[in-house]
């Protein structure tokens, strides 16, 4: 009897409690047919309560934003440090978050015994070998896809000079086979940024593809980076997605944030028209991605949380730019509020 009235008293309570508008938030995330990310620093996971809160609701993607990268995860030639990417994987399962593996390859970030590295084609293509087998193995069934590679091409469509590019003959390949080994579920990724306005660079990235094809090279994906400005060229963007797209390879807007300022104008005002302007701009984007073939769309993911934590602001030290979709006290901006009511028409 006693039990009974516990359990009526719970559905009563449960009841109430769905009333209340403000406890069944909708999140952007829930609107969308694909997954929202994030690129997430574990610093600002244990240091700030309102970052990990944000971070853990309004996304169901997580990407490492530095800790999977060769400097860190690598540090010495016969040691591996899985702590902090370990750190953001387990906050990713306790929220039911898919994990991006970024980067595998990269010419920057690079370890320093790496760059110090001595040896024939033959110990280099070891040593790469190793690291992206010992990592991806590490992570596999932990992490739905990779950034094998990340920007190996110039504007001008030449191959970017690089330790891999000067050691290693054809080290893109030979990157996507290695990791394909190591777990052969993970969806494999080429990711570059700036392909808009940049025919050539776009030309051999789809080249490249097509030679993978021709080759049974094992790539899945085209990462398109998206640090776009509010002067970025809508129907270049456009253009590029598409372009990606018919290469029937999934597509992934891997590190979306819009720039406001991005000539660092000390006196720049973050005012309406900005905003408004901001906003247009990520419609344009969330729209040209559900352009993108449904079994396609890996997903969209910013660079970051709050304004406050963007690589802009940090990195590139121009402290007058709001590029993301949370405000610095982690507050949806407008741009997100009417990216929700825009886009619910294509609710899941
Ligand atoms: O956001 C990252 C920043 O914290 C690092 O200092 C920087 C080092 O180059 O890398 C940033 O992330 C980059 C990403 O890994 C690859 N695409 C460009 C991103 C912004 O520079």
């Amino acid at each position: 009897m006693k039990s009974l009235f516990t359990f009526l008293m719970l559905l009563v309570t449960q009841f109430l409690w769905a009333q209340n508008p403000a406890n069944l938030k909708v999140f952007l995330k829930d609107v969308l047919a694909f997954p929202l990310g994030a690129s997430i620093n574990p610093r600002l996971l244990d240091d700030n309560m309102n970052y990990r809160e944000r971070a853990g609701s309004e996304f169901n993607s997580l990407t490492a934003e530095n800790h999977m990268k060769m400097v860190n995860i690598h540090p010495a030639a016969d040691r591996f440090d899985f702590e902090k990417g370990d750190e953001l994987v387990r906050f990713a399962q306790n929220r039911n978050m898919r994990v991006h593996g970024h980067t595998l390859v990269w010419h920057n970030q690079v370890a320093t015994w790496m760059k110090d590295f001595k040896g024939d084609t033959q110990a280099w293509e070891m040593m790469l070998k190793n690291h992206i087998q010992t990592v991806v193995t590490h992570y596999q069934g932990k992490i739905a896809g990779w950034d094998v590679v990340n920007e190996s091409f110039l504007d001008d469509g030449t191959l970017r000079p690089s330790i891999w590019a000067d050691h290693i003959p054809d080290y893109i390949a030979k990157s996507f086979i290695w990791a394909h080994e190591a777990d052969p579920k993970a969806i494999l990724f080429y990711n570059d940024y700036g392909q808009d306005g940049k025919p050539k660079k776009m030309q051999a990235i789809l080249n490249m593809v097509q030679d993978f094809k021709m080759r049974n090279i094992p790539i899945d994906g085209l990462g398109l980076q998206m640090h776009i400005s509010v002067q970025s060229s809508n129907e270049a963007m456009e253009e590029v997605v598409r372009k990606s797209a018919a290469t029937g390879l999934k597509i992934h807007f891997s590190e979306l944030d819009v720039a406001v300022n991005p000539k660092n104008n000390p006196e720049f005002v973050y005012d309406d028209t900005a905003k408004d302007e901001q906003l247009s701009k990520y419609l344009c984007v969330f729209k040209a991605f559900q352009e993108v073939p449904v079994a396609q769309q890996y997903g969209i993911t910013t660079w970051n949380v709050g304004d406050g934590d963007s690589w802009l602001r940090g990195y590139f030290k121009r402290p007058k730019e709001y590029p993301l979709l949370f405000d610095e006290a982690y507050r949806p901006k407008s741009a997100y509020r009417i990216l929700m009511q825009s886009l619910k028409k294509y609710e899941k």
